[in-house]
Parts: structure tokens; sequence; C-alpha cells
């Protein structure tokens, strides 16, 4: 072996042990995430970022001072507090899980109001189906107090250390075609919004949306520019169990089943495998719940890991990145893949895989996170983007694209898969999320039924620093939302895809009217909200490399890395696409 072999094949085999992370241990320690708020002096002089810690350096963001109310009382006192002052302000959550900068107070010296001590159950009522909860409860806490009392939230997001608050604010999904589909925000059936109001009213003022109320289609999805949510009414249905396959096929009828899964399962959902040319569908439904088994989801992606595994890892992977080649980087990821755990981490009684079908109770199947469960180890072990160990750094693209164009979207992808099988070796994660979420009465829910399309790939810890065919998913994202009407997500993606966004929500002019009037001086909106909601400004920003993060599309050789080899071109599909590719990709 020459030198460079011996390297690469140390690689792969680091490599294939990142991808065993979380699969083969089930590890019973772990640090859960840091505070998202760090403050010099007490409560004063802060800084917010999410929990990648995407936000540190380059983009960091300063506060004044944060408050911590346990109360709507106390919530109310911090809204009129900061308000009396024209003061901007913005909630933060327990962890503050999004991707873009919207937990930011605009300017650098406005108040940070986190709900990490709002997280009680307010009332259940059992017979009505109904739970109402403070908005800083953790989607975990809600699904097991609702558990309890007999009950189902029946869509949520796959992980559960997002915020009721946060996740409606955002958007957040799980997936279903079925009933109101997959979206949170549709159980939404009544909040409480802290908001500014007139002096003469003592400066906030808490406003009661009940299920007719008009406002409420804009209170649901509101990027927390409307007020401070106290509490969410939710409605539920009678718990129940769910039976899940995860069904392997060849991707070669893919175009044809995507569009039609959805109809078919209640909670189907899709992970396509480019590099693998296959599908896993998720053949999901609800059934009796006398049928026998106590199923639980337990992702991999969710679990614990050593931070040592992690670390040596995340080196592995920079240096396949950096100066590995396709046949290294396709190697290591075909070896991961074949250890990876069954049924991704999903067992038949909460220890083992035994088999197809998993049936489980539904509080119990619909997300996880038990990363975020064990007690404080000192990092022995964590989740695996904790921004405290240099693990795992990653770009999440996500963004949907209607129902009704989704066969052509994929049959595109698939012929830029088909052009380079080799480029998507480099999308190494979890493949291709594509998740059914229906149309919306929100102003800032989905206009039309759609499929929510996720991809998590490799981001480098330099800024500017390209990545291994980083054309293919420019050209993916451009396409999605340039060709195919596609919208992102609200709590994730980069910069470029918001760009002009809420011109294709056709209910925007009514959320503004809505936000005029709670918020008429803007103390909610920061310069990120007014760029997004079309306001003020634009998010693309144009500098040096710009295109490698995803902060614009690229229009010159000089937002790519033209000293490294990548060069803005069209796409190889989407020829309107402006993609950075690499000289030896043309
Ligand atoms: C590991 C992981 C898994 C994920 N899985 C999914 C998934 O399965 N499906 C999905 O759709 N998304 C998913 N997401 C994205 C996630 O849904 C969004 O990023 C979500 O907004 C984060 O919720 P949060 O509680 O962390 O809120 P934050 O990110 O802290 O806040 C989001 C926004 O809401 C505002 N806000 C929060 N609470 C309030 C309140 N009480 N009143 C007013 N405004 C408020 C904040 O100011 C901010 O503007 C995932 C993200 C991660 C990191
Ligand atoms: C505020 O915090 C920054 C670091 O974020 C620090 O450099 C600065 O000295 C602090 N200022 C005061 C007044 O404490
Ligand atoms: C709610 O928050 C308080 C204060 O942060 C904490 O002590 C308590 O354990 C939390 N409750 C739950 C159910 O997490
Ligand atoms: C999928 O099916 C097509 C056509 O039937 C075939 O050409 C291809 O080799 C198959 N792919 C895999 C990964 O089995
Ligand atoms: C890639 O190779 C260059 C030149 O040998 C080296 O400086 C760099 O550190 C390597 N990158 C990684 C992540 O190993
Ligand atoms: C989660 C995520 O990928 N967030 C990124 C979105 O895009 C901007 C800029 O492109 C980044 O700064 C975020 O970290």
């Amino acid at each position: 072996m020459s030198q460079g072999e011996q390297a690469q094949s140390r690689a792969t085999g680091s490599l294939a042990a990142v991808l065993l992370v979380g699969i083969l241990l089930q590890f019973a320690g772990c640090s859960p995430p840091p505070d998202p708020v760090t403050c010099t002096d007490g409560t004063s002089n802060c800084t917010v970022t999410n929990t990648y810690g995407s936000f540190t350096d380059r983009t960091i963001c300063h506060a004044a001072n944060v408050v911590y109310p346990s109360t709507e009382q106390e919530l109310v006192a911090a809204v009129a507090a900061a308000a009396s002052a024209k003061r901007k302000m913005k909630v933060a959550t327990k962890h503050s899980h999004s991707g873009p900068k919207l937990a930011c107070p605009g300017g650098s010296q406005g108040t940070i109001i986190s709900t990490a001590r709002l997280n009680r159950t307010v009332r259940i009522d059992a017979e009505r189906q109904l739970i109402t909860v403070e908005s800083g409860m953790v989607l975990r806490d809600l699904i097991q107090a609702a558990a309890a009392a007999g009950l189902s939230l029946p869509h949520s997001p796959y992980w559960y250390g997002l915020t009721i608050g946060g996740l409606l604010a955002t958007g957040a999904h799980g997936s279903g075609l079925w009933g109101k589909g997959g979206a949170v925000h549709e159980y939404v059936v009544g909040l409480r919004i802290v908001t500014p109001a007139p002096a003469c009213h003592g400066f906030a003022m808490v406003r009661e949306l009940g299920a007719d109320h008009p406002d409420l289609d804009a209170a649901k999805v509101s990027l927390g520019v409307l007020g401070v949510v106290s509490q969410v009414t939710l409605a539920l249905q009678p718990l129940f169990k769910r039976s899940v396959t995860f069904v392997r096929r060849n991707d070669s009828d893919f175009t044809a089943r995507v569009a039609e899964w959805g109809r078919l399962h209640e909670f189907a959902d899709m992970i396509w495998l480019p590099q693998h040319g296959s599908v896993i569908y998720r053949q999901d439904d609800r059934v009796d719940v006398a049928t026998p088994g106590n199923g639980l989801s337990d992702l991999a992606l969710f679990r614990s890991n050593p931070t040592a595994l992690l670390v040596r890892a995340r080196a592995a992977e920079e240096r396949l990145q950096e100066n590995g080649t396709d046949i290294a980087r396709c190697a290591a990821e075909q070896e991961g893949a074949t250890r990876q755990l069954p049924a991704l981490g999903f067992t038949n009684d909460g220890v083992s895989f035994t088999g197809y079908p998993i049936v489980g109770y539904q509080h119990r199947m619909q997300a996880s996170g038990s990363c975020i469960d064990g007690p404080e180890d000192d990092l022995l072990s964590s989740c695996a983007w904790d921004p405290r160990i240099r693990g795992t750094f990653l770009y999440n693209s996500g963004f949907s694209v209607p129902l009704s164009k989704v066969s052509a979207f994929v049959a595109d992808m698939q012929r830029l898969r088909d052009l380079k099988p080799a480029a998507f070796c480099a999308l190494l994660r979890a493949g291709v999320v594509l998740r059914y979420v229906k149309a919306s009465s929100a102003y800032l829910g989905k206009p039309e039924d759609s499929v929510d399309v996720d991809i998590i790939f490799y981001r480098s810890h330099n800024e500017g620093m390209p990545r291994a065919h980083a054309d293919v998913v420019d050209e993916i994202e451009q396409m999605a939302l340039g060709k195919y009407g596609g919208l992102p997500h609200w709590g994730k993606n980069r910069s470029f895809a918001f760009d002009g966004v809420i011109t294709r929500y056709p209910k925007a002019h009514k959320f503004l009217k809505v936000k005029n009037m709670y918020d008429p001086d803007g103390l909610f909106s920061s310069e990120w909200t007014d760029q997004v909601l079309g306001v003020n400004g634009t998010p693309n920003i144009i500098k040096k490399r710009c295109a490698i993060e995803g902060l614009c599309v690229c229009s010159d050789d000089l937002h790519c890395a033209p000293e490294q080899g990548y060069f803005c071109r069209p796409g190889k599909v989407y020829t309107k696409a402006r993609v950075c590719s690499s000289t030896e990709d043309y």
C-alpha cells in the first residue's frame, strides 16, 4: 500500500466507526445539550446560539439581558419591561434548534425571553381530548403528559427535544396526508399570546385566541414575530397504537410511488438512498390497541454517543472530505451502511429488534431523542452535534415541494444521480428524507399538499471551505425552489433559500397585517425576520465564497472557491441553477 492508500484506508475504517455510532451501543450516560443562552454578568451581556453552536463566531448574536419567566404573569412583566423601554426582544427555548438566526433579538441590545421555565401542563380535558401546556414544554414531556391521560398527539416531529412554542413557530411536522396531516399546527385549537400594548394598558397584554379566532391562523406559525406564546391548546385523540414496517425497494419506480405512498399509509414517509439506488418506505398505520407489541422509536441519529468516538469520526470525515477520493468516500459510506442498526433504531420492546411489524403505542413510536435524557456525565457522551465537542457539524436543508410536482422533482434528482452516482456518497448521512404535510389554513403554513424534503450534509468548520461535490446539493435545492415552487422549512436551511420566499405565500399579507396590529413597533422582529418576511432587505449575503456557505447563489467564480478548483457553473439537470462545481466534475 502506498502512503496515501494507507491514510485512506485508515480514514475509511474510522468513518465506518462513525456510522456505527449510536448504532451498536446503547449508551446509558449522556450530557444533555448546553443552554443556548450565556451571559457574562449574571443575566446581562448575553449571547444566544442554537443547539449546533452554529451561530458562534461568524454570526454570534448578542443581547443586553435574559429573563426566565416561570408564570404567565412574569412573562407579561418581562414583555412590558422591554416594550416600555422600546427594546427589541425574542424568545429562546430550552435548546434552540432552529438553524436560521430566529432566536436572536434584533440589534445587539435586546432582551432574550427564555421559555425554559414555562414547562408545565396547564390542564388536560380527557373528555374533550384537549391538552393545554405552557409554550416552553419540551415535546417529550408533552407526549408523556398526554399519554398519561390516555391521549395522543397524532403527529409530531421525530425529535422530541423541541419545544411546543418553537416547533409551532417554524411550522414543524411529522409525516401524513390523512385527516389534518403531518404538521403539528393543524392540531392547535387555541393559544394565549403576550404582545406589546399601549402604555395605558401597561405595555403588555395577553391575547386569547380560541379555535374560531381569525388571528389563530397567524399565531399558529408565527416565526416568533407576533409576541410570546404563553400557552397552547391542542386537540388530541385517544391513545392509539401503530404498526411500522420499513420496506426497502429498488428506486426504479420511486417517481411513481412518491406521490402515492402517503395516500396508502397514515404515517407514511420515505428515505431515498440515492447512492444505493434504493428507497426505505415507512409502511406505518394505526392498529387496534389490542394488537400486541410495545415497540419504541429510539432513532440511531438521536442516541447518545461516546464523545471520543464522535471526535475520531469527525476527524476521519474531515480527512475524507478534504483529501479523500470518491472511491474512499463511497467505500466508507458503504461500510457504514452495512453496519446500520436494524429498523433505524426502532425496537419491538424497548430493547431489541426482533422483526417486523413493530407495533407500539403512539407516544413511544412518534418521536425519540434519548441523547437529551441522560444525566450529566462531563461530556463522556452527548448528542452527536453537541457544540462543546468537535463532533458532527452539518448543514440541514429542508424544503417542501408541492405533492403535484414531486414525481417530476424526484425524476430530476434521479437524473442528476445517474450522471454522477459517486457524488452522492458525499451525502453520506441519512439519505434524503421525504415526509408528507397537508395544505394549511395557517398563513405561513404550506399553501398546498406537499412533500417536505430533508437533506443533512457535511459542513466544514472553516468558513468558505468547499465540500466534495458541493454542486449536487446546491443543484437539488435550487431546483426545488426555482423549478418546482418549493418552500424552505422556517427552522432549517441555508440563507439563500429564503430570498423572496414570502412572495410564494398567498396569505402573507394577512400575516403581516396581524403582525402590525400585535407588534406595531416591530419589537419582536429582527434583521433576519425582516429579510425573510420581505419587510426589509434580503437574506442573501454577497461576498467571497458566499455560495459555499449557502449565503448566496453564485454569479461569479469568486462566490465559489476558485483557488481550490470550485467555479460557478450551470447545473447539469436544472441548467438555470448556478452551482459551485469542481473542475474534476465537468
Ligand atoms: C435534531 C433535530 C431534529 C429535528 N426534527 C424535526 C422534524 O422531525 N420535523 C421538523 O419539522 N423539524 C425538525 N427540526 C427542526 C425544528 O423543528 C425547528 O428548528 C424548531 O423550530 C425548533 O424548535 P425549538 O423549540 O428548538 O425552537 P427554537 O429554535 O428555539 O425557536 C424557533 C423560533 O420560535 C420562536 N419561539 C419559540 N418559542 C416561542 C414562543 N413561546 N412564543 C413565540 N415564539 C417562540 C423563537 O423565537 C424562534 O424564532 C429538527 C431540528 C433538529 C435540530
Ligand atoms: C460582554 O461580553 C463580552 C463577551 O461576549 C465581553 O467581551 C465583554 O467584556 C462583556 N462586557 C461587559 C460589560 O461585561
Ligand atoms: C421545568 O423547569 C424547571 C426549571 O428549569 C425544572 O426544575 C423542572 O425539572 C422542569 N420540569 C420538567 C418536567 O422538565
Ligand atoms: C433496480 O432495478 C433496475 C431496473 O429493474 C435495475 O437496472 C437496477 O440494477 C436495480 N438496482 C438495484 C440497486 O438493484
Ligand atoms: C489535507 O491535506 C493537506 C495537505 O497535505 C493538509 O494540510 C490538511 O491538513 C489535510 N486535511 C485534513 C483534514 O486532514
Ligand atoms: C441548520 C443549518 O444548516 N443552519 C444554517 C442555515 O444557513 C446559514 C447560512 O447559510 C447558516 O449560518 C446556518 O447555520
